[in-house]
């Protein structure tokens, strides 16, 4: 009888089967058992992960020849059992890079070929040692100055501007099928976005392996406007490679303000909703381009935007509330993705 129908809520991964993945940005919350309503959440919907801080340099390779895997480990493991597609962050990167790595034993700039042996060790160190199981890299993380120029860290100084493809090269010797992926922010403005085509352009020419780009999408309200994260997508898929948005969130605050520390009033809510539907909108209408959508989190009160740019502010950016509760964008999320099926 109709009456013992039971009814499945729907999942984000089952509502984006077919168009691409979608998961979330994982810290030991998650994946040690700490934070066990967060985990089950992980496992029911989302189907790929992306380590927030475990696998950046300082966090592996804090000191010269010391690696520390313990907490990848439980990063990988927590995926595998769960059948997620693992994502690693990041190989290559200005921050969260200790400054051992740049000197000698004297605290002087080391030399470009010193430097790139040590950039090699540390890529096939630890793309080595989850080989077959981290099947996608991000291997240089925000690499670009706003106006499209390279960004001025040690390794453009030390080594030159072949440092970007030198750690592809290293990464894809390290594990030839992983997929290995260039990621940076507000590449939806035209002076950044043009110097990261010019980018992908180069690396393409030059034979490098790079699959996609990852565009991280820390949003705000009002930018990027849906027009602009279309053409921006559309820009990156006519080079042919994939196209990622792998840091999902959406600030909600006012600058320097904490105006919601209790909660966030309904029509802010409402707002929300209405601005996730805008963006994945877009998203699924290139759905033959982008092969992945990730969150930055997986529910508010984890968010480094609590943090950011101001400390120890409360923010909404996700689709689950501080209870792991679904938030009215999630459902406005799943509605997009419906109406897109039944069309
Ligand atoms: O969310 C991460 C936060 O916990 C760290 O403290 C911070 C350190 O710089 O990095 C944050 O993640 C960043 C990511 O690695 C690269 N893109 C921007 C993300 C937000 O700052």
């Amino acid at each position: 009888p109709r009456s013992n129908v039971v009814v499945t809520p729907v999942t984000l991964r089952a509502a984006f089967e077919g168009a691409f993945l979608i998961g979330a940005a994982l810290n030991a919350a998650q994946f040690s058992g700490r934070d066990t309503v967060g985990a089950t959440l992980v496992r029911a919907q989302f189907n790929t992960t992306t380590s927030e801080n475990v696998l950046k340099w300082q966090a592996v390779h804090p000191l010269p020849g010391t690696y520390d895997f313990a907490a990848a480990d439980r990063y990988v493991a927590f995926g595998e059992r769960n059948g997620m597609f693992i994502v690693g962050h990041t190989l290559v990167w200005h921050k969260q890079t200790p400054s051992w790595v740049f000197q000698d034993s004297s605290g002087r700039p080391v030399s470009r070929d010193t430097l790139l042996v040590r950039l090699r060790d540390h890529i096939h160190t630890v793309v080595g040692r989850y080989r077959g199981r981290i099947r996608g890299w991000d291997v240089v993380n925000e690499a670009l100055n706003e106006d499209g120029t390279l960004r001025p860290t040690p390794w453009l100084q030390i080594i030159g501007e072949d440092y970007i493809a030198q750690a592809f090269r290293f990464a894809h010797e390290a594990d030839p099928d992983a997929e290995l992926y260039y990621n940076d922010y507000s590449l939806e403005n035209a002076p950044k976005r043009s110097g990261a085509l010019d980018l992908v352009r180069r690396l393409r020419n030059e034979g490098v392996p790079i699959a996609a780009v990852g565009l991280q999408g820390h949003d705000r309200m009002d930018w990027p406007t849906p027009a602009q994260q279309d053409s921006t997508v559309a820009a990156f898929a006519a080079l042919g490679v994939h196209v990622m948005i792998t840091e999902l969130d959406i600030d909600v605050l006012p600058p320097d303000l904490n105006p919601y520390p209790d909660s966030l009033p309904d029509s802010m809510q409402q707002a929300l909703a209405q601005r996730y539907a805008a963006l994945f909108a877009v998203y699924l209408r290139h759905a033959d381009a982008i092969t992945r959508v990730t969150f930055w989190g997986v529910s508010d009160g984890s968010s480094w935007l609590n943090n950011w740019p101001v400390r120890g502010r409360t923010n909404y950016p996700l689709l689950f509330d501080r209870l792991h509760r679904k938030k009215p964008a999630f459902e406005a999320v799943v509605g997009v993705a419906q109406q897109a099926a039944a069309r």
